[in-house]
């Protein structure tokens, strides 16, 4: 199976970047094949860990992660190459977040894409088409939990099932407060 550890946003987050998509959208000329991401797909991801036999063994070294819960600001459109993706404002938080899991999944021996982490939240692939819109408005949510997602091609759709959930500690950041 092939799997992946990230960060869900709030539903709030979602529509704003279904909003930002929208805009995207209209500056795609008539005939380009855009591939949109899926509200239901919208994440950020910590760590690619790809095929995998199973998920016992990284639930188990996911589980001994101690993370801490962020705030997280999503302020701005960018792109690699055609990849057209959302950026986020949060004080380190995901790279924090994303660097415990990798050493949890290191310790455990159990391999994953090593390229730096570059928090984003892809919104299209294969993009054709002009400048967009900026994010009209920052919007900020709460990072509470992180998860390991599963990732099938079912019907040619690119599907992506949350097969575990951690709670990030809130206790660290409320006395910081
Ligand atoms: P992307 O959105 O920039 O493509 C599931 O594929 C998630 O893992 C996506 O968020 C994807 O990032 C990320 N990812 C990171 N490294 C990857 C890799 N080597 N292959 C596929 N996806 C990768």
């Amino acid at each position: 199976m092939r799997l992946f550890a990230a960060v869900l946003l709030t539903e709030e987050q979602r529509t704003a970047i279904l909003a930002y998509q929208r805009a995207l959208k209209k500056s795609v000329p008539p005939g380009e094949r855009v591939n949109w991401s899926r509200e239901e797909n919208l994440h950020l991801t910590l760590a690619f860990i790809g095929e995998y036999p199973e998920a016992g063994p990284v639930i188990r070294a996911l589980g001994r992660v101690e993370g801490e819960a962020y705030s997280l600001t999503l302020d701005r459109g960018g792109h690699f190459g055609d990849i057209r993706w959302v950026g986020v404002r949060d004080g380190g938080g995901t790279v924090r977040l994303a660097g415990e899991v990798r050493r949890a999944l290191r310790e455990a021996g159990i391999p994953f894409d090593p390229k730096p982490v570059k928090p984003h939240i892809t919104v299209a692939r294969k993009y054709r088409g002009g400048e967009p819109a900026s994010m009209p408005e920052p919007v900020c949510g709460e990072i509470g939990a992180f998860v390991l997602m599963r990732s099938d091609r079912i019907d040619g759709r690119l599907t992506y099932t949350k097969i575990w959930e951690k709670k990030l500690d809130r206790h660290a950041r409320d006395q910081k407060e």
